[in-house]
């Protein structure tokens, strides 16, 4: 793990999703941003180590829970909520109201800046021979992609009517490894996912900016021109896992895996028969 911090750590920094695959690798890894990260989720978490950690259970689709959740912190890293396809009831609670508990507390508690943990399935009906910015046509891939859409949208207003400024990541796939072909142009590597969340929390007037989230990958399908102010610079790179992704057997040109950005998210569904 590399960390260069080199800025005065933020008084209180709130953590949801703490729970999760990218919660509880964060959980450590964010410390050197905050004298106290206060770690949420709706799931239980282990308990706080020492005085840099407060652990608060939270479901995001209960907004006073939420308002009491984020009383007190300076920032927040919001990466709790349905991360995968589901029916979009389930969506609805935890991404779609949750993420409005959020701004709303933060409005509310006077809280500044936000870093959303959005997603590429925003953007997931885009074919891979596109290489796409921030300002390309979002095509959501799926209920979980459209959350993740109006996430965005609620962050960008949240800018324009309340100056509350927001860097949503649309992270690719944040994995120890990259697993598949789709993956090697996907992958987002914990040092650099933490690297990005660095520059989303220090950053100076970032408004409401996207950045997409993958390491320096050989191949791309997304140029980051409209978050250079970031300074975003990836050092890890999928090609360490190439050869064992292409020992797989080749998949159908047709396959979704090979044609769409949100890769297998595009046939998901539907959830309910006639
Ligand atoms: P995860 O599913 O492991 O973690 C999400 C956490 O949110 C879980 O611990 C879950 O208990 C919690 N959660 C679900 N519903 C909740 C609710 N109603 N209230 C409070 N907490 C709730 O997912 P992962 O991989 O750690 O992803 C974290 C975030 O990053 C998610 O928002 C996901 O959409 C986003 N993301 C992750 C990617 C990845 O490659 N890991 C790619 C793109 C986006
Ligand atoms: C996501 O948004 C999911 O949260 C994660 O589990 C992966 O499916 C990732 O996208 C991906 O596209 O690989």
């Amino acid at each position: 793990m590399t960390t260069s911090s080199s800025h005065t750590p933020l008084p209180r920094l709130l953590l949801t999703g703490a729970a999760g695959g990218l919660g509880k690798e964060l959980r450590q890894r964010l410390k050197p941003f905050c004298e106290v990260l206060r770690l949420s989720d709706i799931a239980e978490m282990a308990p706080a180590a020492d005085a840099s950690e407060e652990v608060q259970v939270c479901d995001l689709s209960d907004k006073q829970a939420v308002d009491k959740l984020v009383a007190g912190v300076d920032a927040i890293a919001h990466f709790g909520g349905v991360s995968v396809e589901r029916p979009f009831e389930e969506v609805l609670g935890a991404n779609i109201s949750g993420i409005f508990h959020i701004y709303e507390a933060a409005r509310r508690h006077g809280v500044k800046r936000v870093i959303f943990a959005s997603s590429n399935h925003v953007i997931g009906f885009h074919k891979q021979d596109e290489v796409l910015d921030a300002h390309s046509a979002k095509r959501p891939d799926s209920y979980y992609g459209l959350s993740k859409a109006y996430g965005e949208d609620m962050a960008s207003f949240y800018f324009d009517r309340y100056g509350i400024e927001t860097v949503s990541i649309r992270i690719g796939s944040s994995f120890p490894e990259a697993q598949n072909r789709r993956m090697l142009c996907t992958w987002l590597s914990f040092d650099d996912l933490t690297q990005l969340i660095e520059r989303s929390l220090f950053t100076p007037n970032v408004g409401h900016t996207i950045v997409y989230g993958a390491s320096a990958n050989k191949v791309t399908w997304w140029d980051n021109r409209f978050a250079a102010h970031l300074n975003y610079q990836p050092k890890d790179s999928s090609e360490q896992f190439r050869a064992k992704v292409e020992a797989q057997p080749m998949p159908a040109a047709d396959d979704p895996a090979m044609v769409y950005q949100g890769g297998a998210f595009v046939a998901s569904g539907p959830f309910e028969s006639n």
